[in-house]
């Protein structure tokens, strides 16, 4: 069976799927945009496990470009997928990292079980990476990973907020 990838206009807090992609910060202790809204309606749990995170393994903090699992809390997905999306630089070509955004939640999703996903569009809030480039990275880097994993996942969804971002992604998709 193949995956479908779809896209769909709206908030990633209200998608019922297995997972949720989250552009995290490396601190895991959250922010504004997707992380802001996460931890409003996910709550507590989704922090407090955030915490151990720190105290344990991620002592100082997810490095960019990586990707680690919590429970979702009261979010209607059963976890959330923090990943730390990097800084657009016009001095530096960063897509290397945020390609690793989407590869690596997809390996953590892969682990777990989770066989329908939901990634926001990573980096093009706070971090301001243009939209068509990070769009189109996305989508690519996606494909890339289902090739190799054409089993593992029935549905990756993109969730966008605006129009400007939709049309991105339409035009992303219908590239071969
Ligand atoms: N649902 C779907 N998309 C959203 C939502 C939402 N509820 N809210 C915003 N977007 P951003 P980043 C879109 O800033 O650029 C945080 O403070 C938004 O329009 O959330 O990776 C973190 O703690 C944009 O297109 O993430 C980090 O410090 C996209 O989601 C930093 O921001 C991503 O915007 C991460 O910045």
């Amino acid at each position: 069976m193949s995956t479908i990838l779809t896209l769909t206009q709206g908030d990633i807090t209200e998608q019922a799927v297995d997972a949720v992609v989250n552009a995290a910060n490396s601190s895991l202790l959250g922010g504004g945009g997707v992380d802001g809204a996460i931890h409003r309606r996910g709550g507590p749990d989704i922090l407090a496990e955030c915490r151990a995170l720190r105290a344990g393994h991620y002592g100082r903090g997810l490095p960019t470009g990586q990707a680690v699992a919590t429970t979702a809390g009261r979010l209607p997905a059963r976890w959330v997928i923090h990943t730390v999306g990097p800084v657009h630089s016009t001095s530096e070509d960063r897509s290397e990292l945020l390609a690793s955004c989407y590869r690596e939640s997809l390996r953590i999703a892969e682990e777990l079980g989770a066989r329908t996903l939901a990634f926001p569009a990573i980096s093009t809030g706070v971090y301001r990476w243009p939209i068509d480039d990070a769009a189109r990275t996305a989508v690519t880097t996606v494909r890339a990973a289902l090739a190799a994993a054409p089993d593992a996942f029935d549905e990756i969804r993109f969730v966008v907020f605006d129009d400007r971002a939709r049309t991105a992604y339409e035009a992303a998709l219908a590239e071969d």
